[in-house]
């Protein structure tokens, strides 16, 4: 097993089939002299061949021409979309047989483990772009069942801008930066994307999701999963029943704020894949649970929209998830290029016991994936590329082609003879393992036409505004304040906001009042009233701050035992606390009783780096953060973003409201400036002093800490 940078600890250590596939590919840093491609070892790779020392460079220096050739030819190109990504490896494990509704082996079997691939992106942005933007995020997974590759290629939100698969590039030319000056990077709010959803309805509900906070995750690891598409689940004997997929965080599903996801995408452009990275290396291995919601095939048109329609989801209310399993994620890939990179998903890698439904979305999908692959990576062998290897045994007769890496013998063609017809066909009685088409009758004349059960755009738009905690609704409003208010086109601002009255016509006027565009009127759509409280963030939340990172601000005099005594508390929960301070090393006790090591200087990172921040005590302290800019504007900002806030004994004179406008004026005795329970505001938190005062402050911090955020804590300081 491999032990460099980048191969996390006991994840790795796992029984897992496709690891021990990817050690015989892995190289390990040679501790042997250089060679060039071909082996030869060489004396220099700092001096090119010349004539004389100051003359000039030889053809003949193959050891130059290698290296510069190799490096010229270095990058592939990005994925048109979701081209920013990061991916973990890890194992799926079913619950029970699903043998009842599909011959899926990997779903056959209670505690049955799987080694899974998952890429999680943006969509908008390149490769170098920052990670916390609002945009959608893909949520890809690739299955190495002992039956072949199953992909599930979905997406943080259960619903997509269109219907058809046909209009895909021009959903894409759209949302990507606009085509004369490439501007913006990673974002939606331009003319060009605004005007094409305000021309195409079918757009608005993913609108609602895009504008509402699911669009600027906390953490990859925050997010909710969905197949989006309804699939079919197939038995061995061939019956059909329809399937929606969902990916369920055992985090919870928490977000950013978009003044915070703003600054964050310059303080940390990474800020996802770190997370997910560091998450990974030290143990806390991101989890989900796998939900599918069935519906029987005679049920299909029982809606009051289409199943295949790719807009719409199917509310919980009318069909519950039934959890079928667990995915954790616990290895991080070794080389970002060979693995992340070069991970090719395609919707059409299915296995036995799952199959497509003719939502015209997926169709076109099923054709679109496999093709990009051939030009990104370069050829039809790309399956062949480590991390896209089936564990599955491999037989066609599919040869040649660029990087074909395999040296076959014998025949490459069907029927033969001279090689006993091998490999041959299953044929088309159904066998297990063999994959064979749900067998559906269609029967239809040629037509271009959107079926009319695809025409509803608005219903599930306003259920999904109607769900919405009145934070998220805000959220919402000021999202498409943001974005309109930076589309030049007055047209089209007015365009998109009439589109709204038929979403909630409070929605549009509030919109409109925001980027001077009159107020509409009420149109012919009046609100249907129906809300799905499964569609709130607010009844996603974990209960638990598990994983959560804690700022502990502090200056020389702290007071080192409640300091380190919070450290300890709140890593049995899985919270990392860091101390940070105006300069790297370590703090001294007021006290003189210790010191307390810094994990990382204040100038190094920033408020929105964490998801709280707790004060130190130590009245020497508090006086030098009191005085400190960087520290009221750290705490200030945490405030802002409604994050819990907290304070030792002695620290509180830092949260601005308690503190004095002249720290000078500090005493030296905290204990009569403590502000009391009914002083403070929600989400603020601060230690009574006396012996329990870290550990009631511990466990009401931690409650906090689970409830995320506080949006209804006024968000300028008083
Ligand atoms: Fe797509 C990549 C998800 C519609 C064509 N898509 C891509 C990825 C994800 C999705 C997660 C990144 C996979 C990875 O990590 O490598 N796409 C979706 C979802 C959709 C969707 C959930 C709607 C339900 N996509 C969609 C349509 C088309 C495509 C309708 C074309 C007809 N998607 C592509 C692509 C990409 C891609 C161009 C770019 C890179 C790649 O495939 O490998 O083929």
């Amino acid at each position: 097993m491999a032990t460099g940078p980048g191969t996390a600890g006991s994840g790795a250590d796992r029984e897992d089939p496709k690891n021990e596939q990817l050690e015989a590919f892995r190289a390990h840093p040679a501790q042997d002299l250089l060679t060039t491609d071909q082996g030869v070892r060489i004396d220099d790779t700092d001096n090119s061949l010349r004539v004389g020392e100051r003359g000039p460079t030889l053809l003949e220096d193959f050891q130059a021409r290698e290296k510069l050739t190799h490096f010229d030819h270095e990058r592939i190109p990005e994925r048109v979309v979701h081209a920013r990504g990061s991916a973990a490896y890890g194992y799926f494990e079913a619950y029970a047989s699903l043998a009842d509704l599909t011959c899926a082996d990997f779903l056959s079997e209670a505690g049955l483990r799987t080694p899974v691939f998952v890429r999680f992106s943006t969509v908008q942005g390149p490769r170098g772009s920052a990670d916390t933007v609002r945009d959608v995020r893909g949520f890809a997974t690739k299955f190495y069942t002992r039956e072949g590759n199953y992909d599930l290629v979905g997406n943080n939100m259960p619903v997509f801008f269109i219907q058809d698969a046909i209009k895909f590039p021009d959903f894409v030319h759209a949302v990507k930066p606009e085509p004369h000056n490439e501007m913006p990077t990673g974002g939606t709010a331009h003319d060009t994307f605004w005007d094409f959803c305000s021309l195409q309805p079918e757009s608005t509900h993913m609108l609602m999701w895009a504008m509402s906070d699911r669009a600027i995750p906390r953490s990859l690891r925050m997010m909710q999963g969905f197949g989006v598409h309804t699939f079919r689940f197939v038995t061995a004997d061939g019956r059909g029943t329809f399937v929606k997929f969902h990916w369920r965080p055992k985090l919870g599903v928490a977000s950013q704020v978009w003044d915070e996801a703003q600054i964050t995408a310059g303080k940390d452009p990474d800020f996802h894949r770190r997370d997910l990275w560091e998450a990974i290396e030290g143990g806390d291995y991101p989890e989900w649970e796998l939900g599918v919601q069935l519906v029987a095939e005679q049920d299909e048109t029982g809606f009051d929209f289409d199943i295949l329609d790719a807009t719409k989801l199917i509310p919980e209310e009318e069909v519950p998830v039934r959890v079928i399993g667990r995915m954790v994620l616990d290895r991080n890939p070794e080389n970002f290029f060979a693995e992340t990179e070069q991970a090719a998903f395609h919707t059409a890698n299915v296995v036995p016991g799952i199959d497509f439904s003719n939502d015209p979305l997926l169709q076109g999908r099923n054709f679109s994936y496999l093709d990009t692959q051939l030009i990104r990576l370069g050829g039809p062998n790309f399956s062949q590329l480590p991390v896209n290897r089936p564990i599955a045994d491999v037989n066609h007769n599919h040869r040649d082609g660029y990087g074909q890496q395999v040296i076959h013998s014998g025949t490459s063609y069907a029927p033969n003879s001279l090689n006993g017809d091998n490999p041959h066909q299953a044929g088309q009685d159904r066998q297990p393992g063999v994959f064979q088409h749900y067998q559906q009758r269609v029967d239809g004349d040629t037509i271009r036409k959107r079926s009319g059960s695809f025409s509803d755009h608005y219903s599930q738009a306003t259920l999904f505004w109607n769900s919405m905690a009145d934070w998220e609704k805000q959220h919402i409003v000021q999202a498409f304040r943001f974005e309109l208010g930076k589309v030049e086109n007055r047209a089209i601002r007015k365009r998109m906001v009439d589109n709204l009255t038929h979403v909630d016509h409070g929605l549009a006027s509030a919109v409109a009042a925001g980027i001077g565009v009159d107020v509409p009127e009420q149109t012919g759509t009046a609100n249907h009233g129906r809300s799905s409280a499964a569609l709130s963030q607010q009844n996603l939340l974990p209960g638990d701050p598990g994983t959560r990172k804690v700022a502990l601000l502090a200056a020389d005099g702290v007071d080192v035992a409640s300091a380190a005594a919070l450290q300890s508390l709140l890593k049995q929960h899985s919270v990392t606390v860091e101390v940070l301070a105006a300069h790297d090393g370590s703090l001294h006790d007021g006290n003189g009783e210790g010191t307390l090591p810094v994990t990382r200087a204040l100038p190094t990172t920033a408020s929105v780096l964490y998801d709280a921040v707790v004060v130190a005590g130590g009245a020497e302290s508090a006086r030098t953060l009191a005085a400190d800019p960087d520290t009221r504007r750290f705490v200030e900002e945490a405030w802002r973003h409604g994050k819990p806030i907290g304070a030792l004994d002695g620290g509180a004179y830092v949260l601005p409201p308690y503190g004095p406008a002249d720290p000078a004026g500090l005493s030296d005795s905290s204990d009569s400036r403590t502000p009391t329970a009914s002083d403070l505001q929600e989400g603020v938190v601060v230690a009574a002093p006396g012996e329990n005062g870290v550990d009631d402050f511990a466990d009401a911090f931690l409650a906090a800490l689970a409830a995320h955020r506080f949006p209804d804590r006024p968000p300028v300081l008083t």
